[in-house]
């Protein structure tokens, strides 16, 4: 009877707590968790996934310290927080490809091999500008359209197989994937057709996926800011007043420069 009510206690008081009950293994103090926690909060102040739990951002520090992701207070992960430490966030950030392939040139162009069925030809290309123009804004970088002959960047909509050595899956799973810079299909970017493509909110908006693959035509991989466009999931946003994140802007910046005024 004692034991559930120092349960019962011990349960309503992290219940004042913003976070739920973290799970913690019983060598670790509440003077301890509570310092873990208050770790957590200054240098983890969003999570991947958005939530802000406890629980995700110890999964999120437990990752960045390459151990073993529990998402449990276990001692390992105690002794790791209580080695002192620089102050700032342990932020993620963009990364390039290896060997930093980037366009020699500032003037670029692209050619719209084929549309897709989803979407009116003249919103497919609005929307491909638009992608552009989300890096343009922020670079030296000026993309030139192109009708006919080879160009830097060419894009196409297909299913499955379409020539290269990464069939697509069909619907869902991948969407799309692009090139990083360089000759032949260097900078290409292809878009799997078993996907609904749209300008909204609904299926996978065109311009999002767009913009995030020409991040990889220009030279980005990855980030690990869940903030970044450059981050691996899709998130829908509004898509009205795009930024950037700041993430995405050093990214492309450390390769192509600021735009000049
Ligand atoms: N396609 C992957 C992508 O573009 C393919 C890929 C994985 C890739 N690693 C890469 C391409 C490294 C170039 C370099 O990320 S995907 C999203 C997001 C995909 C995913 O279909 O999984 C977007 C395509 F970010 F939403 F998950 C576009 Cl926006
Ligand atoms: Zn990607």
């Amino acid at each position: 009877m004692l034991k559930v009510h120092c349960l019962v206690l011990a349960s309503l008081c992290y219940g004042a707590l913003a976070m739920p009950v973290p799970e913690t293994d019983p060598g670790i103090s509440s003077t301890d968790q509570d310092f873990a926690q208050q770790y957590l909060k200054n240098f983890y102040p969003s999570t991947a996934r958005g939530k802000n739990t406890f629980q995700e951002r110890l999964e999120e520090m437990q990752k960045f310290f390459r151990m073993k992701v529990t998402g449990k207070l276990d001692t390992d992960t105690m002794n790791m927080m209580k080695t002192p430490r620089c102050g700032m966030p342990d932020v993620a950030a963009f990364t390039t490809f290896n060997g930093r392939p980037r366009w020699q040139t500032a003037s670029i162009t692209y050619r719209i091999i084929n549309y897709t069925p989803d979407l009116p030809p003249n919103v497919v290309d609005d929307a491909i500008q638009r992608a552009l123009n989300v890096w343009s804004q922020v670079t030296p970088l000026r993309f030139n359209k192109v009708t006919t002959g080879d160009a830097d960047i060419l894009i196409q909509f297909n299913p499955r197989g379409h020539g290269d050595q990464s069939p697509f899956d069909g619907p869902n799973g991948v969407l799309a994937h692009a090139y990083a810079p360089g000759p032949r299909i260097g900078g290409d970017a292809h878009f799997d057709e078993d996907e609904r493509w749209t300008n909204n909110r609904a299926g996978f908006n065109l311009f999002l996926v767009a913009a995030h693959e020409f991040g990889h035509s220009l030279g980005l991989n990855h980030s690990d800011d869940p903030q970044a466009l450059m981050f691996p999931t899709y998130r829908y946003v509004n898509t009205n007043n795009f930024r950037l994140s700041q993430d995405d802007v050093n990214g492309i910046q450390s390769l192509y420069g600021r735009r000049r005024k």
